[in-house]
């Protein structure tokens, strides 16, 4: 059965008043640049792996009076009075983040991945101790000790990767870089890994040499959410995550910890790197959090994986060199150097059709970041409209003859594919936005 697009049976907004009336009465040249990525959003394919569409339920929370006002501190320990109802509101989004990730302690407030990472590291080490993460280039975050990331000037970053072999992590690299470094911390987890992390096997080996374990899902917490990945609950000490990728809440992020960590965790977030926290986007949280817990957003997050599962599939019968073989959640990497075209231009080409993918490095990529030789291409966004697997087959062959038309110059096919993917766009309407 189809999965339901989030805001089914809602009515649709229409055309025929401004959707911000007061935004387009002050500000008529922010109102139609607004206007404008809506269009964008609900007619172009959007590919992106960490991207997706909020529900309207999200998207009203995350515009409300609660943004009026300053709250240092914790629920009943604020350095500003008249709390009595923002205490409330983060209360509820910690009490739901605990029970939906089964944590002892979640802190809402870090503002976004990058921040919510820097306080892991304030919280844990000093400057100069050794960090273990994922490499940038194989798929690892930046904000895992890579050099050009203040986590990789200020601490001494030390990386695995995947094997050449399989595109998988390889647990023994692993074990033996942890052994021989003694570091202090831990990432497991990146931002472009299309298979299963294996937390057990990466808090064995932490545990081993006395480092603290940083689950990084941002990429995958909807997932596990929705039972489509494993948990990084008992395993990790802390979970580092986004709320706005898979998880489909807003710009923001969490860290979830095991009650050892709480205090420390908590201090690190505030005072130690962080003023007030975005009370808006707290209260989004806390709903979207709701909307996670839902059978619903269960029957989403598997989908995302049959989609992305789908969407390999065609992609590898069309000739695709997909890393790894294929996946295993929500998102894939394709390397292009057997198509015989860079990422970037296979991206930018993509773009013109309407189909939004991102280019990025592959394992072991000979080209350099800006112009590497793969695209990531994601199925979140896509299933939240209620598109399925049956729609994955037009899919790859967009891609496929984009793909060729961006080697070759070919921009009437590219034109043509434009035309198809505003068609099934407006079939599958975006939750939430104006028609376009
Ligand atoms: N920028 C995010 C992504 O696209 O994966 C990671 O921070």
């Amino acid at each position: 059965m189809a999965v339901q697009p989030i805001d089914a049976g809602r009515p649709a907004p229409t055309r025929t008043a401004p959707n911000r009336p007061a935004l387009a009465a002050a500000d008529p040249e922010l109102a139609a640049l607004v206007d404008a990525e809506e269009r964008l959003q609900a007619d172009t394919l959007r590919l992106i792996p960490s991207e997706n569409y909020v529900s309207a339920a999200v998207l009203e929370a995350s515009g409300t009076v609660l943004q009026n006002k300053y709250s240092e501190g914790y629920p009943g320990k604020r350095y500003y009075e008249g709390q009595q109802v923002i205490d409330q509101v983060e209360t509820l989004a910690v009490e739901r983040a605990k029970a939906l990730f089964r944590m002892d302690h979640a802190n809402v407030q870090p503002y976004s991945g990058s921040p919510a990472n820097l306080a892991v590291y304030l919280a844990f080490l000093e400057p100069g101790d050794s960090v273990l993460g994922m490499a940038l280039p194989m798929g690892g975050h930046l904000t895992h000790g890579w050099g050009v990331s203040a986590t990789g000037t200020w601490f001494r970053g030390l990386r695995y990767g995947v094997r050449r072999d399989t595109g998988r992590v390889d647990l023994d690299e692993v074990r033996d870089l942890a052994r021989a470094e003694r570091p202090k911390l831990i990432f497991c987890g990146g931002t472009a890994v299309p298979r299963t992390i294996d937390f057990e096997g990466f808090a064995e080996i932490a545990r081993e040499v006395g480092a603290v374990l940083v689950a990084d899902v941002a990429h995958i917490a909807g997932l596990i959410a929705g039972g489509a990945h494993p948990s990084p609950a008992p395993h990790a000490d802390v979970v580092s995550t986004t709320t706005h990728k898979t998880l489909r809440g807003p710009r923001g992020a969490m860290l979830l910890t095991t009650a050892e960590h709480a205090k420390t965790i908590d201090r690190a977030v505030f005072p130690g790197l962080q003023g007030g926290p975005h009370n808006q986007t707290t209260a989004a949280i806390a709903v979207a959090l709701k909307e996670a817990a839902e059978p619903d957003f269960a029957a989403y997050a598997h989908q995302v994986v049959a989609n992305a599962r789908a969407l390999g599939d065609e992609l590898a019968a069309r000739g695709f060199d997909l890393v790894s073989g294929g996946t295993d959640n929500h998102l894939l990497l394709a390397d292009l150097t057997s198509k015989g075209v860079s990422g970037k231009i296979a991206a930018k080409a993509l773009d013109r059709a309407g189909i939004v993918v991102n280019h990025n490095t592959v394992p072991y990529d000979p080209r350099k970041p800006f112009d590497p030789s793969g695209i990531r291409i994601g199925t979140p966004a896509l299933t939240s409209r209620g598109i399925g697997a049956a729609e994955m087959g037009t899919v790859a062959q967009w891609i496929g003859l984009v793909v060729d038309a961006a080697r070759t110059g070919d921009e009437s096919t590219v034109s043509k594919v434009r035309e198809e993917v505003r068609t099934m766009m407006e079939a599958y309407p975006a939750p939430g936005l104006l028609p376009a």
